[in-house]
């Protein structure tokens, strides 16, 4: 906070809605981020005007190959278009190619509290034992992650649930910049889009653990390039229990597998889980799985198919990244032209 007595309200934002969200190329995508994440981009696009873009500034705060890390940008980009996502429609671009989200994210840094980010549990959880040895950019991702999102005003951001505390931080910083510049419904306060049975897809091997990109089993994700054969044998092997499905949604939350693969199987068919219930309860995994791996092959195959098209082209992708980077330039250098005077930097 300020020195200030009497602080201006945070005000309400008046703008049009928008929606930003991204992916890091930090490896290759699974189920999660695609139920997480890409099925609503793909949904969104056709309701509000919508920037999704590649997170490579994110993905360096760990250690990234510098000789494929431009590759793995066209991977995800490849990712976004194969699951649904129109370049005429969405802005799909690398975060590196628009400097506004750096300049934004230091003077973000300066009005985020140390207190609040020291609260930030995935820090804890990426950075382990060994704190001391993480990079200062990993600490402060959350901060970058604001300036992501509020250098386009965007009002809405479609992430998964591990993204939630993220977003409040985000909340935070733009209600404290509107306070502390005087500039009442400046900045939105964005709402995040996590409803679904896809928010928060676990990992095929340990119910408690979230499926993720970093971790050490191959079989621990279904990827989206992989063949239908790998995704029936992962489903296959998947951890369960010997109990037949449940009849209520009550009995199903105490076994984490089991409602990790009715969560999974009620997002791809877009059904509620109690549907799944409904159709499943008194069948064993013998009959539930196959029938998990067959939706799964039918959802996933033909994205994994579309996604090695789009990269046996490196030229075509190149061109739809510059011109949404292009986009959205131009979209948001005026926000940071008016931060800049807002803070009162010299010439802005
Ligand atoms: N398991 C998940 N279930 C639902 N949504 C998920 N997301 C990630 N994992 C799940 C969502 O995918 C989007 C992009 O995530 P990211 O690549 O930016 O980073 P992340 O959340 O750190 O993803 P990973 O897979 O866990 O990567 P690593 O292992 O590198 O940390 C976000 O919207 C996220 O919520």
């Amino acid at each position: 906070m300020t020195d200030q007595a009497e602080k201006p309200p945070v005000g309400v934002y008046s703008g049009p809605s928008r929606v930003l969200s991204g992916v890091q190329p930090s490896g290759a995508l699974h189920l999660g981020n695609y139920l997480g994440a890409l099925v609503k981009f793909t949904r969104l696009q056709h309701e509000i005007d919508t920037f999704i873009f590649v997170a490579d500034l994110h993905a360096i705060t760990v250690w990234q190959d510098p000789a494929a890390l431009a590759q793995q940008t066209r991977e995800i980009a490849a990712a976004y278009i194969a699951s649904g996502l129109d370049p005429d429609k969405a802005t799909i671009f690398p975060q590196s190619a628009v400097r506004e989200h750096a300049e934004l994210s230091w003077i973000f840094n300066c009005v985020a509290r140390l207190g609040w980010l020291d609260r930030m549990t995935q820090f804890k959880e990426k950075s382990g034992k060994h704190k001391e040895r993480s990079s200062v950019g990993l600490y402060t991702y959350p901060v970058l992650q604001a300036a992501d999102i509020l250098v386009y005003k965007a009002t809405h951001v479609p992430v998964g649930e591990d993204q939630k505390q993220h977003l409040e931080l985000t909340r935070d910083i733009a209600g404290k910049f509107n306070h502390d510049f005087n500039a009442p419904g400046f900045f939105p306060i964005p709402d995040p889009l996590i409803q679904g049975p896809g928010a928060r897809v676990m990992s095929l091997r340990d119910g408690s653990a979230k499926m993720s990109k970093s971790d050490p089993s191959d079989y621990s994700r279904i990827n989206l390039t992989d063949t239908a054969d790998d995704i029936a044998a992962k489903v296959k092997k998947a951890r369960t229990d010997p109990e037949p499905l449940p009849e209520t949604l009550e009995e199903l939350a105490a076994r984490a597998e089991a409602d990790n693969l009715v969560g999974i199987f009620a997002a791809l068919a877009g059904k509620a889980k109690a549907e799944v219930l409904a159709d499943y309860a008194g069948k064993g995994f013998g009959t539930f799985k196959p029938a998990l791996a067959e939706l799964a092959v039918e959802t996933l195959a033909p994205v994994g198919e579309r996604m090695r098209g789009l990269l046996g082209d490196p030229a075509v992708l190149d061109a739809i990244l510059a011109k949404g980077a292009e986009k959205a330039r131009e979209a948001a250098a005026p926000t940071l032209a008016e931060v800049k005077k807002l803070v009162g930097f010299w010439g802005a």
